[in-house]
């Protein structure tokens, strides 16, 4: 299988599971900061590959390409289930999982993008900043006694979610009021998969231009049109 991923952006999560579950896979990195998008090897297009002109996609090996990084990252993990990294499909903490892909997916990354948009006007960026405030406040309370979102285990939606707070170098946002979101980052960091995934996109990053992933302290404006 193939996975379309772009190295700063949410289709690491699902890189970083690949790896952590030792699933055979090439990896196509898509420069996302071009316009119109284009495989880093070669130019194609994006758009040939997923008309929604967003990673992460997944090329599967009959040839169709799924979409959609919550989608995405449980296909990946129930091709091992005996990992862990996702409950059984039908049973409650599944549906929790989905909850914390979907509450990561819709209420957080898609609170992020608008909230550093180089021509979001100010009050615009208020809104996003409380609502972005609120949310973070909710999963900081959630892991005041538990090191993960769904308790001591390691699971996709994590994944996601440490994409997404590793973003805070980038955009400039302050993850010291949630000490426990602070915690857990470094938690997940010092998992192999992520060295690994760090080591990978080196040389992308510096193929297009782009500061090194997560501990960069400055910002290219063009980052922050994409997320
Ligand atoms: N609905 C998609 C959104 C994914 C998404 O926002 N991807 C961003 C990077 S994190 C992207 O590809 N942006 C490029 C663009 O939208 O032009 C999903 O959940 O997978």
């Amino acid at each position: 299988m193939i996975l379309y991923s772009s190295p700063l952006a949410c289709s690491s999560a699902a890189h970083m599971i690949l790896l952590e579950l030792g699933i055979p896979h090439e990896i196509e990195f898509v420069d996302i900061y071009a316009q119109p998008h284009i495989l880093i090897e070669g130019g194609t297009p994006f758009t040939d590959v997923n008309p929604k002109n967003s990673v992460p996609a997944l090329r599967l090996d009959s040839g169709e390409v799924l979409t959609e990084i919550g989608v995405i990252l449980q296909y990946i993990a129930d091709l091992k289930p005996e990992s862990g990294l996702l409950p059984k499909a039908g049973s409650l903490a599944r549906y929790r999982v989905m909850e914390w892909l979907s509450y990561v997916g819709s209420d957080v990354h898609k609170t992020i993008g608008p909230l550093f948009h180089p021509h979001m006007p100010a009050a615009g960026k208020e809104i996003h900043k409380q609502n972005l405030n609120r949310r973070l406040t909710y999963i900081e309370q959630r892991l005041v006694h538990e090191s993960y979102l769904m308790g001591e285990t390691f699971t996709v939606a994590d994944a996601y979610l440490f994409v997404m707070i590793g973003w805070e170098p980038y955009f400039k946002f302050d993850l010291a009021p949630y000490p426990n979101l602070a915690k857990f980052h470094k938690r997940v960091a010092s998992r192999p998969s992520f060295a690994d995934v760090l080591q990978l996109i080196d040389p992308v990053l510096k193929r297009v231009n782009l500061p090194v992933f997560p501990s960069a302290t400055h910002i290219r404006d063009d980052v922050v049109r994409h997320a």
